[in-house]
C-alpha cells in the first residue's frame, strides 16, 4: 500500500485545465457559485469522474459526490473532496486543488488496480466561499444540518437571484440532503497563509480551524445636500460607517494573539459627490482560535456600533449572520495525515486552518483531517495565488496514503 504513487503531472495538468474555466488575466479565476462557469466546472469534474469509473450524483444542495466502489460497499465511503467555486478574484488552487487531488487519487487507484475495503468518494461542495450566497460553506452547513434546506435554498444574491432557482438553472439540483455514515473524511487545500513556507515545511498537519463570526451592519441617517447641510445637524451614514471600519481594525490589534477582523464589503448611497450618504451597508468577519475571545470580540464590536450610531444620530441594524465555532479534527485522522507525510518523508508541522474550509462541517458528522500545502508568499484569495507542483503533488501523495489508511483494501 505504501509504495502506490500519485501521478503529480497529470494532477497538474488537471488543475491547469480546470483553471482555464473562469481564467481571469491576472492569471486567477472568477468561478462564482451556480454560475454558467461554476456549472461548467462541475461538468468537467464530472466527465473525469465518469472516465475514471466513478458514478456521479448530486443532492439537493448541488453537492456532488463521484464513487468509486470498494470491496465492500456496505462501509460507509472514505470521502475527500472540497469546493470548485471561487471568489471573485480566486487563485487557481483554492478549493480545485482539494476536489482533483481527490480525483488524483482514484485515478492512481485505478493505475495500480488498487481495490479499497471501503468505498472512497470525491466530494465538491456547493458555495464554500460564501462570496455570491452569504454564508460560508453553505453546501456542506447543509448536509451536516446546520443549514435548514429550505432557508439555504432560499437565500439570495446581490442581484436578489435565489441559490435554489440558480441550482436549477445550472441543472444541479438533486434529491435529498442529509449526511450519510462516512468512514472518514480528508480534505487538501493550500494553506492560504504564509507559516509552512516560513517555516520551509512542505506539509501542514492541520489539527483543527479557528472560529469565526460574520456580520451584516446597515446604517441609516438622512440624504441631504453637501452645500447648504451645516455640520452640526447632518445625519452622514458613512462617517458612521467610517467609525466601525476603525473600530473593527482596532478590536482585531486588541484581541492578539490570534485575532482576524475584516470589514470585507462597504456601500453607501446613493454614493454621489455632492449628496450626503442616506444609508451605508458593511460586512464584517471576524476570526480567533477561541471562541470565548471570539464572543468578547463581538461584544466590542456591538458596543462600537450603538456609539457610531449615536454619535451620528444614524438607525443601526445589526446582524450577526453566521456563528462558526472552533474546530478540533479527529485525532486519528491528524496521525494518518502526519503518518504520510512521514511515509512521504516530506518535512511537515502542525497547524491550525485560518479559512474556513467544508472539513470544519464534516468534523461534526465523520471522522476528519486535513493536509496543506504552502502557497507563494501565504497569498490566496487573489488572483496571483500560487503553489510549486511539486508541494501540490507531495499533499496528494499524503492525501493517498491517509485515505488508504481509513479505507484499507489491496
Ligand atoms: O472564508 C474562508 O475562510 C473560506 O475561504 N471560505
Ligand atoms: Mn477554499
Ligand atoms: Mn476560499
Amino acid at each position: 500500500m505504501e509504495n502506490l504513487k500519485i501521478d503529480g503531472a497529470r494532477l497538474w495538468d488537471s488543475l491547469m485545465e480546470m483553471a482555464q474555466i473562469g481564467a481571469t488575466e491576472k492569471g486567477g479565476v472568477n468561478r462564482l457559485a451556480l454560475t454558467d462557469l461554476d456549472r461548467d466546472s462541475r461538468d468537467l469534474f464530472r466527465r473525469w469522474c465518469e472516465a475514471a469509473g466513478c458514478t456521479v450524483s448530486f443532492d439537493a444542495i448541488g453537492n456532488m459526490f463521484a464513487r468509486r466502489p470498494g470491496r465492500n460497499n456496505n462501509l460507509p465511503p472514505v470521502m475527500t473532496g472540497s469546493h470548485l467555486d471561487s471568489q471573485p478574484t480566486g487563485g487557481k488552487f483554492d478549493g480545485a486543488y482539494g476536489v482533483l487531488a481527490g480525483l488524483e487519487v482514484v485515478r492512481a487507484l485505478n493505475d495500480a488496480d488498487f481495490e479499497t475495503e471501503a468505498p472512497v468518494e470525491i466530494v465538491v461542495w456547493t458555495n464554500e466561499e460564501g462570496s455570491r450566497f452569504a454564508p460560508s460553506m453553505i453546501g456542506s452547513g447543509t448536509y451536516v444540518g446546520e443549514f435548514e434546506l429550505d432557508a439555504a435554498l432560499a437565500i439570495t444574491d446581490g442581484d436578489g437571484l435565489t441559490l435554489g432557482g440558480e441550482l436549477e438553472r445550472i441543472g444541479y439540483n438533486g434529491e435529498g440532503c442529509g449526511n450519510r455514515p462516512s468512514t472518514a473524511y480528508f480534505e487538501a487545500h493550500i494553506e492560504q497563509g504564509p507559516i509552512l513556507e516560513d517555516e520551509e515545511k512542505t506539509i501542514g498537519v492541520v489539527s483543527g480551524a479557528q472560529g469565526q463570526r460574520w456580520y451584516e451592519i446597515t446604517l441609516t441617517g438622512r440624504e441631504s445636500h453637501a452645500g447648504p447641510t451645516p455640520m452640526a445637524v447632518r445625519r452622514d451614514a458613512l462617517v458612521g460607517a467610517a467609525a466601525i471600519v476603525t473600530a473593527v481594525n482596532q478590536i482585531g490589534h486588541e484581541f492578539q494573539p490570534g485575532a482576524c477582523a475584516t470589514v470585507g464589503m462597504i456601500e453607501s448611497s446613493p454614493n454621489s459627490r455632492n449628496v450626503i450618504p442616506g444609508q451605508t451597508f458593511l460586512t464584517v468577519d471576524f476570526r480567533h482560535p477561541s471562541d470565548d475571545q471570539l464572543a468578547r470580540m463581538n461584544e466590542a464590536l456591538h458596543a462600537a456600533a450603538e456609539t457610531a450610531a449615536a454619535a451620528n444620530k444614524l438607525e443601526l441594524d445589526f446582524k450577526q449572520i453566521w456563528n462558526c465555532p472552533a474546530t478540533v479534527f479527529d485525532a486519528e485522522c491528524v496521525h494518518a495525515v502526519r503518518k504520510g507525510a512521514e511515509i512521504g518523508g516530506y518535512p511537515h508541522m502542525d497547524i491550525v486552518s485560518g479559512a474556513g474550509h467544508d472539513a470544519v462541517y464534516m468534523a461534526r458528522v465523520a471522522p476528519t483531517g486535513m493536509i496543506f500545502v504552502p502557497c507563494e508568499d501565504g497569498i490566496s484569495h487573489n488572483e496571483i495565488e500560487n503553489a510549486t507542483p511539486e508541494d501540490i503533488a507531495a499533499g496528494c501523495q499524503v492525501l493517498l496514503h491517509a485515505m488508504l489508511d481509513r479505507a484499507g483494501g489491496k
